[in-house]
């Protein structure tokens, strides 16, 4: 297949944590993280659990992309005191730049479910919170690099069923925009989960690539065949440049399963869950050249961060539905 592990997986794990009192000490995990390269630095922004499930944010920066140094503090999201509900836990971040300004979309579990939070910084050091962006129960918001039909775009997975009369149900993307990266408008289906198949429950993975081909999706998709051991693999899509609501080419077989044994064994096993990509080259109009290495960043079985690399060419080849 087109994506190759990196030799050092897992790249990052709970003892590169450091310890910062009093809430980090001895951590359970780290996984699931948001990519970005920073004036030439490759960043991370980790999902770091503690020994009472907790979880917290952190910075990992590296000159290689492969190599990570963690922060000596945790990320704070300035102005998030602002919300009246509980947030028990922020997670899974998604980081995508828009016009010179890095976005952070989050799930967060408050006490009528999961939704999506947004925080924005220039400077990786410094945070701002910016409201909280689901009207219901969601998870796996991505933010488009740019406007759609002069509209911002983003994807998110809405957390309930859609497809009925299967074996188990399958749950659906959808599409919403907004003028303003804050109230944002009907969500239009974009893909559901495949019955039967590697992607019964689906969600995105980092946000969209563009390519000259169309808006480059990595997803994940839950096999839910054997119930107990839900199997988590990664598989890729191609989205109308124009309407990213429409699904050009998706791939038959997933571009990356559980297969060694820290993706297999862990807190939860079975697990690859990408969250962050990095594309090293566009061209002066924004498109990713087909040539370009693709850094793909993704949370092994809850526990660890690894690294995947590939190229955008094999990515949108693998998307040929054969
Ligand atoms: C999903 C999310 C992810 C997690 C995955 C596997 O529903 O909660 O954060 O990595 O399950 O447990």
């Amino acid at each position: 297949m087109t994506l190759s592990r990196n030799s050092d997986n897992p790249i990052v794990a709970r003892h590169d944590i450091p310890n910062i009192p009093p809430h980090l000490s001895d951590v359970s995990s780290v996984f699931n993280p948001g990519a970005v390269k920073f004036k030439d630095k490759y960043l991370l922004m980790l999902r770091v659990q503690n020994r009472g499930r907790e979880t917290y944010l952190m910075m990992a920066e590296s000159l290689d992309g492969v190599s990570f140094t963690m922060s000596n503090k945790t990320v704070h999201f300035d102005g998030i005191e602002s919300v009246e509900e509980t947030i028990y836990h922020i997670y899974d971040p998604r980081i995508t730049q828009i016009d010179g300004k890095y976005y952070i979309v989050c799930a967060m579990d408050m006490d009528d479910g999961c939704h999506l939070g947004l925080a924005r910084t220039t400077n990786f050091e410094q945070f701002d919170f910016m409201g909280v962006l689901s009207k219901k129960d969601s998870r796996n918001g991505v933010l488009f690099p740019e406007k759609v039909g002069g509209k911002y775009c983003m994807l998110l997975r809405p957390n309930e069923v859609r497809l009925v009369g299967g074996v188990i149900s399958g749950d659906t993307i959808v599409l919403s925009t907004s003028d303003d990266l804050l109230n944002w408008g009907e969500e239009k289906p974009m893909a559901s989960g495949r019955l039967h198949y590697w992607d019964e429950r689906i969600g995105s993975g980092p946000p969209p690539v563009k390519t000259k081909q169309g808006w480059l999706h990595i997803y994940h998709g839950v096999a839910m065949h054997f119930a107990s051991s839900n199997i988590y693999q990664a598989g890729a899509m191609l989205l109308d440049l124009d309407d990213p609501s429409i699904v050009k080419a998706r791939s038959r077989y997933n571009i990356l399963e559980p297969r060694k044994m820290y993706e297999m064994v862990g807190q939860v096993p079975n697990v690859v869950f990408p969250s962050g990509m990095i594309v090293e080259n566009f061209d002066p109009n924004g498109f990713a050249l087909p040539d370009s290495e693709v850094l793909l960043y993704y949370g092994a079985a809850d526990s660890s961060v690894c690294l995947a690399t590939t190229t955008i060419r094999e990515l949108i080849e693998s998307c040929q539905y054969v």
